[in-house]
């Protein structure tokens, strides 16, 4: 697991639409992913519709928890919770249940762009204070990277492709808003596709 190294630089901030293609670029047929509610959703879909997104328009600070029931419910699959700074630190206690559950096939992303971007760029804690991987590494969390850079966004990716251990990233991303892509929003046809996509249906 030392795949991913730190490698926080000065260098212009990344983009988020560049950001999510980059790092799904070789998504494996096996990766299941929770995008947050708002921009992450729309990250995802920006990509294209796929039937393994269980996109979340509510539920704000639940993503990492419905990434843990996932991961822990279907070990036979890697399962990638991809979500805003504001979204997790709404639900910022789920870091310390997940590190104890310890799941080796999930991972948590957090896009970090220090701002609640989705209800009008107001600023975060992070842009304060908090420190996410800090947070996740004293909840427990073994791996916890800090990516700020091409380089670190493409070690990131090679690890999302076959991870066999639990771990935390925080990407730092530009807070700017790109149009939204907005995916189905019928909740209960996305449960039930999504159940489907996974053999469980
Ligand atoms: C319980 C709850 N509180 C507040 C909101 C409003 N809300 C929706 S998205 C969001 C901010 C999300 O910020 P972040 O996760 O950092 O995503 P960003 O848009 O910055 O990428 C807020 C406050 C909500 N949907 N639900
Ligand atoms: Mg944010």
């Amino acid at each position: 697991m030392d795949q991913v190294k730190d490698h926080a630089t000065d260098e212009a901030m990344l983009e988020r639409r560049a950001a999510i293609a980059a790092l799904l670029a070789r998504r494996p047929d096996d990766l299941l992913v929770v995008p947050g509610l708002g921009s992450t959703t729309y990250d995802l879909a920006s990509l294209g519709d796929d039937e393994r997104n269980f996109y979340l328009w509510g539920a704000m600070g639940g993503a990492a928890m419905i990434g843990l029931g996932l991961a822990l419910a279907r070990p036979d699959r890697r399962v990638a919770v991809i979500t805003g700074d504001g979204e997790m630190l709404m639900g910022i206690g789920s870091l310390a249940t997940i590190a104890l559950q310890a799941p080796k096939n999930l991972a948590v992303i957090v896009f970090d762009n220090r701002h609640y971007g989705e209800t009008g760029m107001q600023e975060s804690h992070t842009a304060r204070a908090v420190d996410l991987p800090a947070v996740a590494r004293g909840c427990g969390f073994s791996c916890a990277f800090d990516v700020a850079d091409a380089r670190g966004l493409s070690d990131l990716a090679a690890q999302l492709t076959g991870f066999s251990e639990l771990f935390f990233a925080r990407v730092r991303i530009a807070a700017n808003e790109p149009p939204r892509v907005l995916p189905l929003r019928d909740g209960v046809e996305l449960k039930k596709r999504f159940r489907r996509a996974i053999g469980a249906g």
